[in-house]
């Protein structure tokens, strides 16, 4: 079995549509094995997108997945961090496709609804990041 973090970011609280993603993955076939609704801080926040401290929009990115409460969830299943990119769709809600979380919900690249690990290697690290409690 394989575990990947997700984020439904501020955008998707704010729009009240957790209850639309959390059904999407269950219906998959995933299971949710944790859940939070909190507010991220920055060091978090700049510690999970670590990888993209470089790029022009990285504190644009912090700014927008601080400025409210997101939830954090742990999904299990087969192949989980595949399966769930594929729910998700491209980075970019315009060329995600209709079906997908972000082709059916977003328009905006920062807003784009839905996080996923995109690797079990990223999974590992961010999921120790969000929840270091969990047991495995
Ligand atoms: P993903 O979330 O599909 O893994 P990513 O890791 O490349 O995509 O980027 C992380 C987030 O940063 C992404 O969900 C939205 C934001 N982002 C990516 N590219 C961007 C861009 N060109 N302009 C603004 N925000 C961007
Ligand atoms: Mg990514």
């Amino acid at each position: 079995m394989e575990r990947t973090l997700v984020l439904i970011k501020p955008d998707g609280v704010r729009r009240n549509i957790i209850g639309d993603v959390i059904a999407r993955i269950e219906r998959k076939g995933l299971k949710i094995v944790a859940l939070d609704l909190r507010t991220l801080d920055a060091d978090t926040a700049k510690t999970h997108y670590e990888e993209h401290a470089a790029r022009p929009f990285f504190e644009s990115l912090v700014e927008f997945i601080t400025g409210g409460p997101l939830v954090a969830m742990v999904v299990e299943g087969e192949r989980a961090v595949e399966a769930f990119r594929a729910l998700a769709g491209a980075t970019d809600p315009v060329a995600a496709a209709p079906g997908t979380i972000r082709g059916d919900f977003a328009l905006e690249v920062q807003q784009n609804i839905v996080h996923g690990s995109d690797s079990t290697y990223s999974a590992e690290r961010e999921i120790r990041l969000f929840f270091p409690h969990l047991e495995s």
